[in-house]
């Protein structure tokens, strides 16, 4: 396990964590916020299992670990996601992520209890579920393996990841509506791009929820496996992303996601720049060099 991974789960391995992040050729993780617990020395995760997995331990793995409440999204579970994330992020031997949950639930959305009792000032003032935002600016790729219900934030979480692969038994909704809210970690955006606007307005505003052949048909999910297989395939999946260059899967991503924040123009622009960015590579060189002399690439990530 990396160093920056130690870091969050013994005492005195943070100088060996910043060092292997200085080493990382993608930019350190952000400086945790004032005020943030860092999981204590020597103690697990309390809502999450965090390994790494694939032949050469190069895919990160987050699962969600709070079954008896259907994996539902509180403060807390949040808040060890972001350091998960950050210490993958500044991981170099990892090249992509994967979050899942368990066979009965990916997610069952934000915790309704925690909830129950806020005011607008403690969410406003307090910057309330504010740890959710890192899961949408992680520059590695994240899967999302969902099983079971991925419903309210669990829906949205899965829609923050870069690629959703679902199980065959899989239900995705936004229910808030019947909670006498609505979806507030992107749900009534991504839902509506990824879905287009008659079936998200339906879900939105119903709270129905729909199928994994229906995500799949409706462009939200890319596959659907079997139960049993579903973290499988997600795994062997992120293992192909990290054989790539990551440098260069970094330059992908971020190209890929201008098209949902941009014009297509601008967006065009942003991947011409991009792409003649790869020109000042090793590994663009390497890849196009290795295709020539009939080759598998041996990418450096520089
Ligand atoms: N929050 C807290 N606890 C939950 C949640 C939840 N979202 N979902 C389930 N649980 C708990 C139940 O209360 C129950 O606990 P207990 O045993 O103590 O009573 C346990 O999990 C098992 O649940 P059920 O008995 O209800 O299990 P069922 O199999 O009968 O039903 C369902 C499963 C259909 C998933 C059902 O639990 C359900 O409808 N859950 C709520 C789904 C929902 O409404 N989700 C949306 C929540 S709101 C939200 O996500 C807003 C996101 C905003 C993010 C903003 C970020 C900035």
């Amino acid at each position: 396990m990396a160093a920056a991974l130690r870091a969050l789960l013994r005492p005195g391995a943070a100088a060996a964590a910043a060092a292997a992040r200085r080493r990382a050729l993608l930019p350190p993780p952000p400086r945790p916020r004032p005020g943030a617990r860092a999981c204590s020395a020597g103690a697990p995760f309390q809502y999450i299992v965090v390994q790494k997995k694939g032949a050469k331990q190069d895919v990160g793995l987050i699962q969600l670990n709070r079954p008896q409440a259907l994996n539902a999204l509180c403060d807390g579970l949040m808040r060890e996601m972001r350091q998960a994330l950050d210490a993958f992020e500044g991981d170099p031997q990892v090249g992509a992520i994967v979050i899942t949950g368990s066979e009965k639930a990916f997610a069952a959305g934000a915790d309704i209890k925690e909830m129950q009792n806020k005011t607008f000032q403690q969410c406003y003032g307090g910057g309330f579920l504010a740890d959710w935002d890192r899961v949408s600016t992680v520059r590695k790729p994240v899967i999302a393996a969902v099983n079971g219900y991925a419903l309210g934030g669990g829906c949205e979480l899965a829609m923050m990841c870069d690629i959703i692969y679902a199980g065959e038994k899989a239900q995705f909704g936004q229910p808030e509506i019947l909670l006498g809210t609505i979806p507030g970690a992107g749900g009534t955006q991504r839902l509506t791009r990824a879905v287009g606007k008659s079936l998200a307005m339906e879900m939105v505003l119903t709270g129905d929820r729909i199928s994994a052949q229906e995500a799949k048909e409706a462009g939200l999910v890319s596959k659907i496996f079997p139960v049993e297989k579903l973290l499988e395939a997600a795994i062997s999946c992120g293992e192909k992303i990290a054989g790539n260059s990551k440098l260069v899967t970094a330059i992908a991503k971020e190209s890929v996601n201008a098209a949902f924040e941009t014009t297509l123009a601008e967006g065009n622009r942003t991947e011409k720049r991009l792409f003649y960015a790869t020109f000042a590579t090793d590994d663009r060189r390497e890849g196009m060099t290795a295709f020539v002399e009939k080759r598998k690439a041996k990418f450096t990530d520089s």
